[in-house]
C-alpha cells in the first residue's frame, strides 16, 4: 500500500512518499547532531504569508512552510553521505545567502546566486562576495515576489549578457512578471533594460505569481515559465493573459515567428503552452532538446510536464492534486485537450529547481537522470527513465531521496561545468553546497 509506484496512461505516480524515502534515503556517515524531525508535508502554496517590506529593510519575511527554528542548522564541514550508486560528499560554499532561489555559473569559475530578497550574489573561490552585484533592477519583495531566476546567453563569453526573472513594481502596488537583461562585466550589470514584461499586470490586490522561471533551448530562444496568480487561477486558461503559461522568446524578448499562437485573434504570441499552475522548474531534455517543466499542484498533484507547443496543461481545469477545501479536480485524462504530466506526486513533495546530469563524470551512473529539489520533505530527488524515455518507477533504485538527513529545504538544483551538482537551500541562512564524490 505504501511505496507503491505505478505507471498508468504514461503518467507515472508516487504514492506513500514516506515509505519511498526511508527505501531511497542516504544515510548519515557524519552527522550525528542532526536528529530534528522532519518537516511538515506542506507545499508550497500553503505557506502563511508574512509581512513584506522593501529591499534592504532587513528581515522582509519568515520562511513560508517551515519555521526557523525547525531548520537544523548545517556545520560548516563537508558531510559524508551514502546514495545508492556514490558515497558523496556534501561541501558547504557559501551561507548567510538569504533566501537563494537560483544557480548560475560563469564561465571564470564563480557562481551567481539569487535571493528572492532582491540581490544578485557572487561565489568566489574564496567565498560568498560581501558585495551584492550592482545594477540589478528594482524589484517587488513579498512572499513568492522578487528576483527569481539567473541565466547566462548561449553566448555569454561573446556578448556578456545576463538574464534575471523577476516580480516587477508598478505603479499603486500593481506588479507584473518580467524579463530583465544587462551586460555583466564582473562585478555590475550594465546597459539594463526588460525585454520582456507580463500582461495584463496584476493590480494591488492580487495574490502573488507564484515563481518563474528561465531556460534557453538548444536554438538559443528564451523560454520563460510564469506562474498563475493565486487566487485568480483561471487566468491561466486565458489565451490573451501571460499568466500561468509558458513562454517562448529570442533572445531579445521578440517573438520568434514559429510560435504556435502566432497570428491567431485573442491570443498573446509569446505563449508556447498554457494551464500551469506554480512552476518551479524548466529544464531541457540534453538528447530530445525537450523542454520539461515542473509545478506545484494545490494539495498534491506536483508534476512534471514535457512541453509540447499550443499545449494545455490543465490548470485549473483538471489536477491529480485536491483544493485545500478537500474538493477533487477532474483528471488530466478525463477531459478532452488536456496534456497530462509526465509524472505526479502524492502527496506533494513541493517540488522546486530542476536539472538533468548531463557529464560523463565523476557521477556516470547518473548520467541522463533529472534532479528536482522537495521544499516540503526536504531532499534532492533523483529520477531515471527506461530505454523509451519514460519514467522509472518501479524499482526502488529508480527514484532515490537524496540529502534527507540535511533536512534542508531545497529550493535550486544545477549541474556545474565540473561536472558536479549544486543545490541552494531555502532558508533566511541559506546555502550554496556542492555534491561531489567522496574519495
Ligand atoms: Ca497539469
Amino acid at each position: 500500500m505504501f511505496g507503491r509506484s505505478r505507471i498508468a496512461s504514461g503518467v507515472a505516480v508516487v504514492v506513500g512518499v514516506a515509505l519511498v524515502c526511508a527505501a531511497g534515503g542516504g544515510r548519515v556517515l557524519e552527522l550525528a547532531a542532526q536528529s530534528g524531525q522532519a518537516p511538515p508535508p506542506q507545499t508550497e502554496a500553503q505557506a502563511p504569508q508574512t509581512s513584506s517590506g522593501p529591499p534592504g529593510s532587513g528581515t522582509k519575511f519568515s520562511l513560508p512552510t517551515v519555521p526557523s527554528n525547525r531548520i537544523p542548522p548545517l556545520p560548516s564541514e563537508p558531510i559524508l553521505l551514502e546514495t545508492i550508486d556514490y558515497t558523496i560528499r556534501v561541501v558547504p560554499l557559501a551561507s548567510g545567502l538569504e533566501r537563494p532561489w537560483s544557480i548560475a555559473f560563469l564561465p571564470d569559475g564563480n557562481i551567481l546566486v539569487t535571493e528572492i530578497t532582491g540581490k544578485l550574489r557572487i561565489v568566489r573561490p574564496t567565498g560568498l562576495d560581501p558585495r551584492p552585484i550592482a545594477g540589478v533592477p528594482d524589484v517587488r519583495v513579498a512572499p513568492y515576489e522578487g528576483l527569481h531566476d539567473v541565466v547566462l546567453h548561449p553566448r555569454f563569453p561573446e556578448n556578456r549578457w545576463l538574464y534575471l526573472s523577476y516580480t516587477k513594481p508598478g505603479p499603486d502596488g500593481t506588479k507584473a512578471l518580467a524579463i530583465s537583461r544587462g551586460r555583466f562585466d564582473g562585478t555590475a550589470l550594465t546597459n539594463v533594460e526588460d525585454i520582456f514584461v507580463a500582461q495584463p499586470w496584476l493590480g494591488p490586490k492580487s495574490g502573488p505569481s507564484l515563481g518563474s522561471r528561465l531556460a534557453f533551448d538548444r536554438d538559443g530562444l528564451l523560454y520563460m515559465a510564469a506562474a498563475s496568480p493565486a487566487g485568480a487561477w483561471q487566468r491561466a486558461q486565458d489565451p490573451n493573459d501571460h499568466a500561468g503559461k509558458v513562454l517562448r522568446l529570442r533572445d531579445d524578448g521578440s517573438v520568434p515567428p514559429d510560435n504556435p499562437f502566432v497570428g491567431r485573434q485573442g491570443h498573446r504570441p509569446e505563449i508556447y503552452t498554457m494551464g500551469h499552475r506554480s512552476p518551479l522548474g524548466l529544464a531541457m531534455h540534453p538528447d530530445t532538446g525537450e523542454m520539461f517543466e515542473n509545478e506545484n499542484g494545490p494539495q498534491g498533484g506536483d508534476e512534471i510536464n514535457v512541453l509540447k507547443p499550443g499545449g494545455n496543461y490543465g490548470w485549473p481545469v483538471v489536477s491529480e492534486g485536491r483544493d485545500y477545501g478537500g474538493r477533487g479536480y477532474p483528471t488530466h485524462v478525463s477531459v478532452p485537450g488536456m496534456e497530462p504530466p509526465l509524472m505526479i506526486w502524492i502527496p506533494a513533495i513541493a517540488i522546486s529547481g530542476m536539472t538533468f546530469y548531463t557529464a560523463d563524470a565523476p557521477f556516470p551512473r547518473w548520467k541522463g537522470n533529472l534532479f528536482v529539489g522537495s521544499l516540503a520533505y526536504a531532499h534532492l530527488e533523483r529520477l531515471t527513465f527506461n530505454a523509451k524515455g519514460e519514467p522509472s518507477a518501479r524499482d526502488s533504485r529508480a527514484r532515490e531521496w537524496l540529502l534527507l538527513d540535511l533536512k534542508q529545504r531545497i529550493r535550486d538544483v544545477r549541474q556545474g561545468p565540473d561536472g558536479l551538482l549544486y543545490v541552494v537551500t531555502d532558508a533566511m541562512d541559506g546555502h550554496l553546497l556542492r555534491i561531489e564524490p567522496a574519495r
